[in-house]
């Protein structure tokens, strides 16, 4: 650290004490005080203020090692890119490491080898809920804090997952969508996921079918799920095997950007386009020209870059000693602003965001 560096490092820390005296002094809670130690503001607080950060600060110095359901998946890319933001904001650094597919126990021989490593924390979004947990847990008890995010492992197995989203949300903005794309609300659907094992799919799936069970949707059948297992070619070829299959099929509903993509992709030049609908979680600027085009009339999804910071937060979080992953907990997040940990374990980070013909232009991830 440079001489310039460290005095405005000691300057930054004075000041925030004197200015956190001054707040006790007055009783106020608000705490708006704080410098991330990027030397950006962080997000202004209205509850808690020091109590919140009961714990503590930020240690300096943090390591992390952040696995993806598999390297090359351009959502995995953008949600670890977070995770790397926020460790580089809190002065440590977060180095990725992940298996080149998404099978049940691809990450399994690099957990194992990511703990010889000894980093603070290791935060991975599980290909399988069961098959990494003896691993997770071996990490646990040599210290090092685990997170899941984006798609959970057995929740013994990790400290905190982050959710981009509530599961009953998306499960039923899934059944929503899947109602308002095909017409008068009546038709067969089909469901092309990602792996049979993914943890975050899978529970999805799980709420559309439920809601598919109830009076509101019993105009749609739920004829098949189909795993294109994230990969752009198995999920084409899976696309075409559903129209041929199901002649009457009236959409296609993707509960992953990449399978989503592929699904357009292949309706967007078949003779089937305008009959068959897609929709789905999908990249606004992947889906934007098969929104245009009418091939996909609604899909949604969240800022995946934000789960993997939050993601980062809640891991030096654990690891400064701030939270344990117990319900109530609460640590500031940089620019997500102060977080709190709900039941099992889980930080929720917002709703989805459905795009439209009105809205596409709007975003650009
Ligand atoms: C794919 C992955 C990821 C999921 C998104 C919506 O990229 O399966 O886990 O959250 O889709």
């Amino acid at each position: 650290m440079s001489l310039f560096h460290r005095s405005r490092a000691l300057w930054v820390a004075v000041l925030a004490i004197v200015l956190a005296m001054a707040v006790a002094a007055c009783g106020d809670t608000k705490d708006d005080t704080e410098t991330s130690s990027s030397g950006a503001p962080a997000a202004t607080t209205d509850s808690g203020g020091a109590a919140a950060n009961a714990g503590g600060d930020y240690r300096r110095g943090l390591t992390a090692i952040v696995m993806p359901k598999q390297l090359g998946n351009p959502y995995e890319e953008l949600e670890d890119s977070g995770t790397v933001e926020a460790f580089r904001e809190l002065g440590g650094n977060a180095t990725i490491e992940g298996p080149t597919d998404a099978g049940a126990s691809s990450q399994v021989p690099l957990l194992q080898s990511a703990i010889q490593k000894e980093p603070d924390a290791i935060i991975l979004a599980a290909n399988d809920p069961n098959a990494v947990a003896p691993v997770l847990k071996q990490a646990m008890s040599r210290d090092i804090r685990v997170v899941t995010q984006d798609s959970d492992a057995a929740p013994d197995a990790r400290q905190v997952f982050i959710n981009q989203a509530t599961t009953e949300g998306i499960g039923e903005v899934l059944a929503r969508m899947s109602k308002e794309v095909v017409p008068g609300g009546r038709g067969e659907i089909a469901v092309l996921s990602a792996t049979a094992n993914a943890t975050n799919q899978n529970a999805w799936i799980r709420v559309l079918r439920e809601r598919l069970a109830t009076p509101e949707y019993s105009g749609l059948r739920l004829v098949k799920v189909a795993y294109g297992d994230d990969d752009d070619q198995k999920s084409f070829q899976e696309t075409q095997g559903l129209l041929s299959a199901y002649p009457n099929l009236r959409a296609i509903v993707a509960p992953t950007t990449v399978g989503i993509a592929a699904a357009a992709r292949y309706l967007s030049t078949s003779p089937k386009q305008g009959r068959v609908a897609v929709t789905g979680l999908g990249f606004p600027r992947q889906m934007k020209a098969f929104v245009k085009d009418g091939t996909s009339r609604v899909f949604a999804l969240w800022n995946p870059k934000d789960v993997g910071y939050l993601g980062g937060y809640a891991a030096a979080a654990l690891a400064s000693g701030i939270i344990t992953g117990a319900e109530g907990d609460t640590f500031r997040a940089g620019r997500l602003g102060e977080r709190e940990v709900g039941a099992n374990g889980e930080v929720v980070l917002g709703p989805p965001t459905e795009f439209t013909r009105e809205n596409i232009d709007d975003f650009d991830f």
